[in-house]
């Protein structure tokens, strides 16, 4: 479904294969060196969902190449595999045509218990424009995407399910998004996932 011009929700695109592939991936790349930590924001708090990166290390506000919040060990290497899972996921949501031409280079992989939430942001440390995939595994969330101008209203409020795929590009790309709420124990029970954890694939622009 279309929620604005640009930002395509598809219900389900990850099979159950593809969804035990990835968990199994994020599970090995949470682990250290460069593995899940508490990401630290200026004003001396800490983020509620905790996160890896692959390719480049994010930190409020910029990229690195090592965990400078974490344990600044080097980031782990951004599989091919995971980029070309980024292009497919593009064409199938906004048509091929909107595929970029640089490759995917950085994944940001949040992982949510039951009290976790992300408040409203937006994504404007790459220099590209090219569009955000993002890939859903586990309990379900409300994720609420806002306007390009404010945190505040207007925005929609949209149910992501555990296999959902999301594409931000066009005008969505520096919309303002959250995830004001978990809805703990929703998570698929096969996949075996406490939580939730959602992969983004970017490109750098570096
Ligand atoms: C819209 N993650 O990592 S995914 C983030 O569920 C982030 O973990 C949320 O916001 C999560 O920055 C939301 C949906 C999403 C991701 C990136 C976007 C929406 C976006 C970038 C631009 C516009
Ligand atoms: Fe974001």
């Amino acid at each position: 479904a279309r929620i604005a011009p640009g930002a395509v929700h598809v219900p389900d695109w990850l099979d159950p294969a593809l969804q035990h592939r990835l968990l199994a991936a994020c599970r090995a790349w949470a682990r250290p060196p460069a593995g899940l930590r508490t990401v630290r924001t200026p004003g001396g708090g800490t983020m509620t969902a905790r996160q890896v990166c692959l390719g480049l290390h994010w930190y409020p506000y910029g990229y690195a190449r090592t965990a400078v919040d974490g344990d600044g060990a080097p980031v782990k290497p951004f599989p091919a595999w995971l980029g070309e899972l980024g292009r497919r996921a593009v064409a199938d949501a906004l048509g091929p045509e909107a595929v970029p031409e640089a490759a995917y280079d950085i994944a940001l992989i949040n992982f949510y218990d039951a009290d976790a939430h992300m408040g409203m942001h937006r994504d404007s440390d790459e220099k590209s424009d090219a569009p955000v995939v993002s890939l859903s595994l586990g309990d379900t969330c409300v994720f609420r995407f806002g306007n390009t101008e404010t945190r505040a209203r207007p925005w929609t409020d949209v149910e992501l399910r555990g296999g959902d795929l999301f594409v931000f590009g066009g005008p969505s790309r520096f919309a303002h998004h959250g995830v004001p709420r978990i809805h703990p124990g929703t998570a698929p029970p096969e996949l075996g996932l406490t939580g939730r954890l959602n992969i983004t694939l970017r490109v750098s622009g570096a």
